[in-house]
C-alpha cells in the first residue's frame, strides 16, 4: 500500500460542491482506502487575477494503486466535472493533482512528483498542514515550509 496525498482545487460551477462530489467519487473507488481530508479554504488565485477565488482542499489516502493508474483516476475524475482548460493557469471546474507519492520522487513526461510547486502554494500547504503537519519534506516539515510563506488571503470555510 502507497501513501498519497492530493490537491484539489475549483473556482467554477459551484467551487465547494465540486470539492464534494470529487471526494464522493475518490470514495467510490476500489483502490483508495482511508480517505482523510483537510478543512476547505477559500483562496484568491495564484496566476492571472481576473477568475473568481478558488476553494482549496488536500486529500490523504492509502491505494495499492501504482502511480500512473492513480493519475488516470485523477484524470478520469476531473473529466467526469466537466474540466475543462481554457487558458494555461486560468480557471477550472476541478483541478486533482497528485501531491506526494510516498516518498517517491517521479519525473516522466505525465507526472512530477513532489508537485513542483506545493512548497510555494498557500493554498497546498495550509490544507496539507491540517493533515500532516510533521511530514518531512526536503528536510524540513510541512509546519516549517508554511511558516515561511505568506498565507493571509486564505479563509477556512465550512465544509
Ligand atoms: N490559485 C488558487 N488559489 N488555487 C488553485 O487551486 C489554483 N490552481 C491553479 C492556478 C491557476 C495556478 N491558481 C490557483 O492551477
Amino acid at each position: 500500500m502507497h501513501n498519497v496525498y492530493i490537491g484539489l482545487g475549483s473556482n467554477l460551477d459551484q467551487p465547494k460542491k465540486q470539492l464534494d462530489s470529487a471526494i464522493a467519487h475518490l470514495n467510490s473507488q476500489s483502490g483508495i482506502h482511508e480517505l482523510q481530508i483537510s478543512r476547505f479554504y477559500q483562496s484568491k488565485p495564484v496566476g492571472p487575477q481576473d477568475q473568481p477565488d478558488f476553494v482549496n482542499a488536500v486529500a490523504f489516502f492509502i491505494t495499492e494503486l501504482e502511480p500512473l493508474a492513480l493519475l488516470d483516476v485523477l484524470q478520469n475524475i476531473e473529466n467526469i466535472h466537466d474540466r475543462v482548460r481554457l487558458q494555461h493557469w486560468g480557471p477550472r471546474t476541478l483541478d486533482l493533482d497528485l501531491l506526494l507519492y510516498d516518498n517517491k520522487s517521479i519525473q516522466i513526461p505525465r507526472l512530477t512528483v513532489p508537485h513542483p510547486f506545493m512548497l510555494e502554494r498557500g493554498f497546498v500547504l495550509k490544507p496539507l498542514a491540517d493533515l500532516a503537519p510533521n511530514l518531512i519534506l526536503n528536510s524540513k516539515t510541512i509546519t516549517e515550509h508554511l511558516n515561511k510563506i505568506d498565507i493571509s488571503d486564505l479563509i477556512p470555510i465550512p465544509k
